[in-house]
Protein backbone atom coordinates (compact mmCIF):
# COMPACT_ATOMS: atom_id res chain seq x y z
CA UNK A 1 0.00 0.00 0.00
CA UNK A 2 1.13 3.16 -1.35
CA UNK A 3 -0.62 5.66 0.88
CA UNK A 4 -0.75 5.36 4.83
CA UNK A 5 -2.72 7.11 7.61
CA UNK A 6 -0.43 7.64 10.82
CA UNK A 7 -2.37 8.70 13.89
CA UNK A 8 -0.94 10.72 16.39
CA UNK A 9 -1.60 12.88 19.31
CA UNK A 10 0.41 15.44 17.92
CA UNK A 11 1.61 16.23 14.54
CA UNK A 12 5.30 15.74 15.83
CA UNK A 13 4.68 12.43 16.52
CA UNK A 14 2.62 11.40 13.20
CA UNK A 15 5.27 12.44 11.40
CA UNK A 16 8.27 10.93 13.42
CA UNK A 17 6.47 7.63 12.65
CA UNK A 18 5.99 8.28 9.00
CA UNK A 19 9.96 8.69 8.75
CA UNK A 20 10.75 5.51 10.75
CA UNK A 21 8.16 3.68 8.42
CA UNK A 22 8.45 5.06 4.85
CA UNK A 23 11.68 7.00 5.48
CA UNK A 24 12.53 10.58 5.32
CA UNK A 25 11.55 10.95 1.85
CA UNK A 26 7.88 10.15 2.31
CA UNK A 27 5.40 13.19 0.76
CA UNK A 28 2.62 14.38 3.69
CA UNK A 29 -0.85 14.54 1.60
CA UNK A 30 -3.12 15.88 4.06
CA UNK A 31 -3.39 16.60 8.02
CA UNK A 32 -6.45 16.09 10.42
CA UNK A 33 -7.54 17.13 14.01
CA UNK A 34 -10.06 14.71 15.49
CA UNK A 35 -11.55 16.11 18.18
CA UNK A 36 -11.95 14.04 21.52
CA UNK A 37 -15.40 12.28 22.16
CA UNK A 38 -17.18 14.25 24.71
CA UNK A 39 -18.74 11.28 25.39
CA UNK A 40 -15.79 9.40 26.80
CA UNK A 41 -14.05 11.23 29.35
CA UNK A 42 -10.64 9.38 28.74
CA UNK A 43 -10.92 9.77 25.17
CA UNK A 44 -7.96 12.37 23.67
CA UNK A 45 -7.74 14.28 20.62
CA UNK A 46 -5.84 13.13 18.06
CA UNK A 47 -4.33 13.81 15.01
CA UNK A 48 -4.07 11.84 11.34
CA UNK A 49 -1.40 12.67 8.67
CA UNK A 50 -1.49 10.80 5.35
CA UNK A 51 1.68 10.06 3.98
CA UNK A 52 2.92 8.68 0.64
CA UNK A 53 6.13 7.70 -0.78
CA UNK A 54 7.58 10.05 -3.77
CA UNK A 55 7.73 7.64 -6.42
CA UNK A 56 4.12 6.90 -6.52
CA UNK A 57 2.15 10.07 -5.86
CA UNK A 58 1.01 10.06 -9.28
CA UNK A 59 -0.71 6.64 -8.81
CA UNK A 60 -2.25 7.02 -5.86
CA UNK A 61 -3.10 10.81 -5.89
CA UNK A 62 -6.55 11.69 -8.00
CA UNK A 63 -5.63 14.50 -9.42
CA UNK A 64 -2.65 17.10 -9.34
CA UNK A 65 -5.60 19.76 -9.03
CA UNK A 66 -6.49 17.90 -5.81
CA UNK A 67 -3.28 17.98 -4.88
CA UNK A 68 -2.78 22.03 -5.23
CA UNK A 69 -6.26 23.20 -3.33
CA UNK A 70 -5.59 20.94 -0.62
CA UNK A 71 -1.91 22.54 -0.15
CA UNK A 72 -3.90 25.85 -1.04
CA UNK A 73 -6.25 25.31 1.88
CA UNK A 74 -3.15 24.46 4.07
CA UNK A 75 -1.27 27.19 2.87
CA UNK A 76 -4.11 29.34 4.35
CA UNK A 77 -4.70 27.75 7.50
CA UNK A 78 -1.37 28.13 7.86
CA UNK A 79 -1.70 32.10 7.26
CA UNK A 80 -4.71 32.24 9.48
CA UNK A 81 -3.26 30.67 12.63
CA UNK A 82 0.11 33.50 12.00
CA UNK A 83 -2.50 36.32 12.26
CA UNK A 84 -4.31 35.37 14.84
CA UNK A 85 -0.70 34.54 16.49
CA UNK A 86 -0.09 37.89 16.02
CA UNK A 87 -2.94 38.62 18.77
CA UNK A 88 -3.14 38.40 22.44
CA UNK A 89 -3.55 34.81 24.63
CA UNK A 90 -7.13 35.08 24.65
CA UNK A 91 -7.01 34.59 20.40
CA UNK A 92 -4.86 31.48 21.28
CA UNK A 93 -6.81 29.75 23.76
CA UNK A 94 -10.04 30.20 21.43
CA UNK A 95 -8.49 28.47 18.48
CA UNK A 96 -6.81 25.45 20.84
CA UNK A 97 -10.58 25.29 22.08
CA UNK A 98 -12.53 25.95 18.78
CA UNK A 99 -9.84 24.19 16.52
CA UNK A 100 -12.81 24.67 13.06
CA UNK A 101 -12.88 28.25 14.12
CA UNK A 102 -9.78 29.58 13.10
CA UNK A 103 -10.59 30.45 9.26
CA UNK A 104 -13.74 32.54 10.84
CA UNK A 105 -11.76 33.99 13.61
CA UNK A 106 -8.78 34.91 11.18
CA UNK A 107 -11.39 36.90 8.71
CA UNK A 108 -13.20 38.39 11.64
CA UNK A 109 -10.22 39.89 13.31
CA UNK A 110 -8.98 41.14 10.06
CA UNK A 111 -12.11 42.54 8.90
CA UNK A 112 -10.97 44.81 11.89
CA UNK A 113 -14.07 43.75 14.46
CA UNK A 114 -11.97 43.90 17.55
CA UNK A 115 -10.18 40.97 19.79
CA UNK A 116 -13.23 41.00 22.57
CA UNK A 117 -16.36 40.81 20.16
CA UNK A 118 -14.62 38.37 17.74
CA UNK A 119 -14.02 35.62 20.72
CA UNK A 120 -16.98 36.38 22.19
CA UNK A 121 -18.96 35.54 18.53
CA UNK A 122 -17.05 32.70 17.87
CA UNK A 123 -17.97 31.60 21.48
CA UNK A 124 -21.36 32.31 21.16
CA UNK A 125 -21.96 30.52 17.97
CA UNK A 126 -19.93 27.27 18.97
CA UNK A 127 -21.83 26.95 22.00
CA UNK A 128 -25.03 26.37 19.83
CA UNK A 129 -23.60 24.53 17.51
CA UNK A 130 -24.70 20.90 17.54
CA UNK A 131 -21.67 18.60 19.07
CA UNK A 132 -22.48 15.64 17.08
CA UNK A 133 -21.94 17.50 13.76
CA UNK A 134 -19.71 15.44 11.12
CA UNK A 135 -16.16 17.24 11.54
CA UNK A 136 -16.02 17.94 7.82
CA UNK A 137 -19.65 20.04 8.24
CA UNK A 138 -18.36 21.94 11.11
CA UNK A 139 -16.70 24.48 9.57
CA UNK A 140 -19.33 25.02 7.52
CA UNK A 141 -22.01 24.75 10.50
CA UNK A 142 -19.78 27.57 12.02
CA UNK A 143 -19.65 30.14 9.76
CA UNK A 144 -23.58 29.88 9.58
CA UNK A 145 -23.89 30.50 13.35
CA UNK A 146 -21.35 33.13 13.11
CA UNK A 147 -23.71 34.87 10.67
CA UNK A 148 -26.50 34.96 12.73
CA UNK A 149 -24.31 36.01 16.00
CA UNK A 150 -23.47 39.38 13.50
CA UNK A 151 -26.63 39.58 12.77
CA UNK A 152 -28.29 39.84 15.96
CA UNK A 153 -25.89 42.69 17.02
CA UNK A 154 -26.91 45.10 13.98
CA UNK A 155 -29.75 46.68 12.81
CA UNK A 156 -30.65 48.78 9.81
CA UNK A 157 -33.64 51.38 9.30
CA UNK A 158 -35.03 52.55 6.17
CA UNK A 159 -35.64 56.05 8.74
CA UNK A 160 -36.51 58.12 5.30
CA UNK A 161 -38.71 56.15 3.29
CA UNK A 162 -41.62 57.46 4.63
CA UNK A 163 -43.93 59.53 2.90
CA UNK A 164 -45.96 62.01 4.22
CA UNK A 165 -49.61 60.80 5.24
CA UNK A 166 -49.67 62.78 8.47
CA UNK A 167 -50.11 66.48 6.74
CA UNK A 168 -47.38 67.36 8.21
CA UNK A 169 -43.18 66.88 6.82
CA UNK A 170 -41.20 64.75 8.52
CA UNK A 171 -38.04 67.44 10.49
CA UNK A 172 -34.87 65.32 10.56
CA UNK A 173 -31.67 66.78 11.88
CA UNK A 174 -28.08 65.31 11.21
CA UNK A 175 -25.87 65.82 14.01
CA UNK A 176 -22.05 64.70 14.44
CA UNK A 177 -18.67 66.01 15.07
CA UNK A 178 -16.74 68.26 11.98
CA UNK A 179 -16.19 67.16 8.62
CA UNK A 180 -17.41 64.00 8.93
CA UNK A 181 -19.81 64.67 6.24
CA UNK A 182 -23.30 65.88 7.21
CA UNK A 183 -23.46 68.48 4.64
CA UNK A 184 -22.82 66.30 1.58
CA UNK A 185 -24.58 63.35 3.03
CA UNK A 186 -27.78 65.29 3.55
CA UNK A 187 -27.33 66.72 -0.79
CA UNK A 188 -27.46 63.04 -1.19
CA UNK A 189 -29.62 61.99 0.49
CA UNK A 190 -32.07 64.98 -0.64
CA UNK A 191 -31.18 64.04 -4.25
CA UNK A 192 -32.05 60.67 -3.38
CA UNK A 193 -35.74 61.58 -1.98
CA UNK A 194 -36.43 63.80 -4.60
CA UNK A 195 -35.63 61.95 -7.73
CA UNK A 196 -36.03 58.60 -6.72
CA UNK A 197 -38.49 58.01 -4.28
CA UNK A 198 -40.49 61.27 -5.54
CA UNK A 199 -40.67 62.89 -2.39
CA UNK A 200 -40.81 66.66 -1.24
CA UNK A 201 -37.82 67.62 0.41
CA UNK A 202 -36.90 71.38 1.80
CA UNK A 203 -33.18 71.86 3.76
CA UNK A 204 -32.57 74.14 6.25
CA UNK A 205 -29.01 74.91 7.46
CA UNK A 206 -28.79 75.78 11.59
CA UNK A 207 -24.70 75.77 10.95
CA UNK A 208 -24.06 80.24 11.60
CA UNK A 209 -20.83 78.59 12.69
CA UNK A 210 -18.68 78.02 9.43
CA UNK A 211 -18.17 80.33 7.23
CA UNK A 212 -19.77 79.34 3.69
CA UNK A 213 -21.48 76.55 5.19
CA UNK A 214 -25.44 77.86 4.15
CA UNK A 215 -23.67 78.56 0.49
CA UNK A 216 -22.45 74.93 0.72
CA UNK A 217 -25.95 73.61 0.93
CA UNK A 218 -27.35 75.85 -0.73
CA UNK A 219 -24.97 75.20 -4.05
CA UNK A 220 -26.41 71.34 -4.12
CA UNK A 221 -30.20 72.45 -3.31
CA UNK A 222 -29.92 74.69 -6.32
CA UNK A 223 -28.51 71.88 -8.64
CA UNK A 224 -31.33 69.77 -7.60
CA UNK A 225 -34.33 72.88 -7.64
CA UNK A 226 -34.98 72.03 -3.71
CA UNK A 227 -36.00 74.82 -1.57
CA UNK A 228 -33.52 75.61 1.36
CA UNK A 229 -32.92 78.35 4.03
CA UNK A 230 -31.18 79.78 6.55
CA UNK A 231 -32.54 79.78 10.32
CA UNK A 232 -29.40 80.99 12.74
CA UNK A 233 -32.30 81.58 15.82
CA UNK A 234 -35.58 79.61 17.10
CA UNK A 235 -37.75 82.34 15.58
CA UNK A 236 -35.84 82.19 12.07
CA UNK A 237 -36.47 78.11 12.46
CA UNK A 238 -39.80 78.58 13.09
CA UNK A 239 -40.58 80.75 10.45
CA UNK A 240 -38.39 77.93 7.96
CA UNK A 241 -40.39 75.19 9.05
CA UNK A 242 -43.43 77.17 8.66
CA UNK A 243 -42.88 77.97 5.28
CA UNK A 244 -41.79 73.74 3.92
CA UNK A 245 -44.95 72.59 5.88
CA UNK A 246 -46.01 71.13 2.76
CA UNK A 247 -43.25 69.00 2.19
CA UNK A 248 -42.60 65.28 2.85
CA UNK A 249 -39.55 65.56 4.57
CA UNK A 250 -37.17 68.59 5.61
CA UNK A 251 -33.64 67.82 6.64
CA UNK A 252 -31.78 70.10 9.18
CA UNK A 253 -28.09 70.60 8.48
CA UNK A 254 -25.88 71.54 11.87
CA UNK A 255 -22.70 73.04 12.29
CA UNK A 256 -20.07 70.49 13.63
CA UNK A 257 -18.29 70.64 17.01
CA UNK A 258 -15.58 68.58 18.96
CA UNK A 259 -17.69 66.31 21.08
CA UNK A 260 -15.72 68.41 23.86
CA UNK A 261 -17.39 71.26 23.35
CA UNK A 262 -20.14 70.78 25.54
CA UNK A 263 -21.54 74.20 25.10
CA UNK A 264 -21.83 74.52 21.26
CA UNK A 265 -23.61 71.07 21.29
CA UNK A 266 -26.06 72.39 23.69
CA UNK A 267 -26.78 75.33 21.47
CA UNK A 268 -27.56 72.97 18.95
CA UNK A 269 -29.79 71.09 21.05
CA UNK A 270 -31.66 73.91 22.54
CA UNK A 271 -32.43 75.06 19.18
CA UNK A 272 -33.69 71.62 17.43
CA UNK A 273 -35.50 69.93 20.67
CA UNK A 274 -38.01 72.22 22.21
CA UNK A 275 -41.33 72.73 20.41
CA UNK A 276 -40.27 71.28 17.35
CA UNK A 277 -40.93 67.42 16.15
CA UNK A 278 -37.58 66.57 14.89
CA UNK A 279 -35.47 63.57 14.70
CA UNK A 280 -31.85 63.93 14.99
CA UNK A 281 -29.61 61.25 13.06
CA UNK A 282 -25.97 60.77 14.58
CA UNK A 283 -23.19 61.06 11.34
CA UNK A 284 -19.70 59.58 12.13
CA UNK A 285 -17.00 59.17 9.47
CA UNK A 286 -14.89 55.39 9.66
CA UNK A 287 -11.82 57.08 9.79
CA UNK A 288 -12.09 58.38 12.74
CA UNK A 289 -10.32 56.41 15.95
CA UNK A 290 -12.29 53.97 17.77
CA UNK A 291 -11.73 56.04 20.42
CA UNK A 292 -13.10 59.24 19.05
CA UNK A 293 -15.78 57.55 17.66
CA UNK A 294 -17.08 55.99 21.13
CA UNK A 295 -16.37 59.37 22.46
CA UNK A 296 -18.01 61.31 19.85
CA UNK A 297 -21.18 58.90 19.91
CA UNK A 298 -21.03 59.03 23.85
CA UNK A 299 -21.20 63.40 23.64
CA UNK A 300 -23.81 63.57 20.86
CA UNK A 301 -26.07 61.17 22.54
CA UNK A 302 -27.84 63.73 24.58
CA UNK A 303 -29.47 64.46 20.70
CA UNK A 304 -31.14 61.04 21.61
CA UNK A 305 -30.54 59.83 18.09
CA UNK A 306 -32.76 57.83 16.36
CA UNK A 307 -30.16 56.56 13.69
CA UNK A 308 -26.52 56.81 13.07
CA UNK A 309 -25.05 57.21 9.30
CA UNK A 310 -21.24 55.82 8.77
CA UNK A 311 -19.38 57.78 6.40
CA UNK A 312 -16.34 57.87 4.73
CA UNK A 313 -16.29 53.74 4.11
CA UNK A 314 -14.34 54.19 1.17
CA UNK A 315 -11.42 55.81 2.87
CA UNK A 316 -10.67 52.69 5.02
CA UNK A 317 -9.48 48.92 4.38
CA UNK A 318 -11.29 47.59 7.53
CA UNK A 319 -15.25 48.10 8.44
CA UNK A 320 -15.51 45.60 11.21
CA UNK A 321 -15.06 48.51 14.04
CA UNK A 322 -18.12 49.07 13.21
CA UNK A 323 -19.94 46.03 14.46
CA UNK A 324 -18.06 47.50 18.18
CA UNK A 325 -19.64 50.19 17.51
CA UNK A 326 -23.17 49.23 16.90
CA UNK A 327 -22.89 46.97 20.27
CA UNK A 328 -22.09 49.98 22.17
CA UNK A 329 -24.59 52.36 20.15
CA UNK A 330 -27.13 50.17 20.08
CA UNK A 331 -28.58 52.72 17.14
CA UNK A 332 -29.76 51.55 13.77
CA UNK A 333 -28.10 52.16 10.98
CA UNK A 334 -29.84 54.61 8.40
CA UNK A 335 -27.54 55.33 5.86
CA UNK A 336 -23.79 54.24 4.62
CA UNK A 337 -21.97 56.82 2.72
CA UNK A 338 -19.07 55.81 0.36
CA UNK A 339 -17.68 58.67 -1.40
CA UNK A 340 -17.52 62.10 -2.35
CA UNK A 341 -19.68 61.92 -5.51
CA UNK A 342 -22.99 63.66 -4.67
CA UNK A 343 -25.38 61.58 -4.88
CA UNK A 344 -24.32 58.35 -6.04
CA UNK A 345 -22.10 57.37 -3.20
CA UNK A 346 -24.85 56.73 -0.66
CA UNK A 347 -26.15 53.00 0.81
CA UNK A 348 -29.35 52.99 2.15
CA UNK A 349 -28.42 49.40 3.62
CA UNK A 350 -30.07 46.16 4.55
CA UNK A 351 -29.18 44.19 7.67
CA UNK A 352 -27.56 41.48 4.97
CA UNK A 353 -25.69 44.38 3.00
CA UNK A 354 -24.96 45.85 6.27
CA UNK A 355 -22.91 42.73 7.62
CA UNK A 356 -21.56 42.65 3.74
CA UNK A 357 -20.11 45.94 4.08
CA UNK A 358 -18.74 45.71 7.67
CA UNK A 359 -17.09 41.98 7.18
CA UNK A 360 -16.50 42.55 3.59
CA UNK A 361 -13.36 44.06 3.53
CA UNK A 362 -10.05 42.05 4.47
CA UNK A 363 -12.28 38.74 4.08
CA UNK A 364 -10.45 36.38 1.84
CA UNK A 365 -11.97 36.28 -1.55
CA UNK A 366 -13.62 32.94 -1.07
CA UNK A 367 -14.30 33.23 2.45
CA UNK A 368 -18.49 33.26 2.98
CA UNK A 369 -17.65 35.76 5.93
CA UNK A 370 -18.37 38.60 4.36
CA UNK A 371 -17.92 38.15 0.86
CA UNK A 372 -20.26 41.24 -0.41
CA UNK A 373 -18.80 43.72 -2.81
CA UNK A 374 -17.30 46.71 -0.97
CA UNK A 375 -19.82 49.31 -3.26
CA UNK A 376 -23.00 47.45 -3.39
CA UNK A 377 -25.99 49.86 -4.05
CA UNK A 378 -29.03 49.30 -2.01
CA UNK A 379 -30.96 52.17 -2.97
N1 LIG B 1 -14.13 59.92 0.95
C1 LIG B 1 -15.28 60.42 1.40
N2 LIG B 1 -15.37 61.73 1.65
C2 LIG B 1 -16.54 62.21 2.09
C3 LIG B 1 -17.67 61.38 2.34
N3 LIG B 1 -18.66 62.16 2.81
C4 LIG B 1 -18.18 63.42 2.85
N4 LIG B 1 -16.91 63.45 2.42
C5 LIG B 1 -16.00 64.61 2.30
O1 LIG B 1 -15.71 65.08 3.60
C6 LIG B 1 -15.49 66.48 3.57
C7 LIG B 1 -16.36 67.16 4.61
O2 LIG B 1 -17.71 66.99 4.22
P1 LIG B 1 -18.87 67.92 4.78
O3 LIG B 1 -20.15 67.39 4.24
O4 LIG B 1 -18.58 69.35 4.54
O5 LIG B 1 -18.74 67.60 6.32
P2 LIG B 1 -19.56 68.28 7.52
O6 LIG B 1 -19.77 67.25 8.55
O7 LIG B 1 -20.77 68.96 6.99
O8 LIG B 1 -18.49 69.35 8.03
P3 LIG B 1 -18.76 70.57 9.06
O9 LIG B 1 -20.05 71.20 8.64
O10 LIG B 1 -17.59 71.48 8.86
O11 LIG B 1 -18.79 69.99 10.41
C8 LIG B 1 -15.79 66.93 2.13
O12 LIG B 1 -14.58 67.02 1.43
C9 LIG B 1 -16.63 65.79 1.57
O13 LIG B 1 -16.51 65.64 0.17
C10 LIG B 1 -17.53 59.96 2.08
O14 LIG B 1 -18.42 59.15 2.28
N5 LIG B 1 -16.32 59.54 1.62
MG1 LIG C 1 -21.42 70.93 7.16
Amino acid sequence: MNRKVFKAENIQQAIANIKEELGSDAMILSTKKIPKKLSDPYSKTMFEVEAVLPGTVSKTVPSRADVMESIKDDIAQIKDMISIAGFGNGMQNMVCNHFESVGILASLLRAGVSEPLASNIIHNASAVMDDNIQPDEKILSLKKYVMRQCLTRIETKDFFSRNNNSGVPHVAAFVGPTGVGKTTTIAKLAAMLTFQRKMKVGLISIDNYRVGAFEQLKAYASIMGVACVPAFCRQDLSCALDRMRSMDMVLIDTAGHSHFDKLKLDEILKLIHSDFAISTHLVLSVTSESIIIKDAASAFSIFNPETVVFTKIDEIKRCGKILDHLCDMKLPVSLVANGQRVPEDLIVPDNPGLLKIILGKGSKEKDDVGSGKRTAKYC
